[in-house]
């Protein structure tokens, strides 16, 4: 069976992120979806998420497109993810286009259209005002 991965902090779960996850899950039969951690986003967005890992964690493994989760603590494991997970395709948003080419000798790598006019940077602007 076709096992997708993908990654991403998944904070303040929106509908930009349901729709990527549904669209990678249909690529496969199974999506397993990393979910960035606390310290990754601290050290590279230099601010922690709104919601804590172990939640964004419980959000998306909830949904019905997402068949596993686990925490992704560092950007340069993605290789030893996709072994570890044994995917057969990485998918990602086109924010990261070209970025895991690198991965094309090991699995499939497709970039999704990001759904446009929504983001969590967005969201906390829109619920400070
Ligand atoms: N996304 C989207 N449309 C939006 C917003 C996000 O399609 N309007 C997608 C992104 O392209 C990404 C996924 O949703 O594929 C998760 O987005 P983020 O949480 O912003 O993930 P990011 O912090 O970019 O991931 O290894 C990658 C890291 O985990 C970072």
């Amino acid at each position: 069976s076709m096992i997708v991965v993908t990654f991403g902090t998944f904070d303040v779960l929106h509908l930009g992120h349901l729709r990527i996850l549904e669209r990678a899950a249909e690529l496969g039969d199974r999506l397993v979806v990393g979910v960035s951690s606390d310290a990754l986003n601290i050290s590279k967005k230099g601010r922690a998420p709104v919601f804590p890992e172990h939640e964004r964690m419980r959000l998306v493994g909830a949904l019905r497109c997402v068949s596993e989760v686990f925490l992704e603590e560092s950007l340069e494991l993605k290789r030893n993810y996709l072994l570890r997970y044994r995917a057969d395709v990485l998918a990602m948003g086109d924010d990261w286009r070209g970025r895991f080419d690198e991965f094309s000798d090991i699995c499939r790598v497709v970039y999704f259209e990001r759904t446009p006019a929504i983001s969590t940077t967005a969201l906390i602007e829109k619920i400070r005002l």
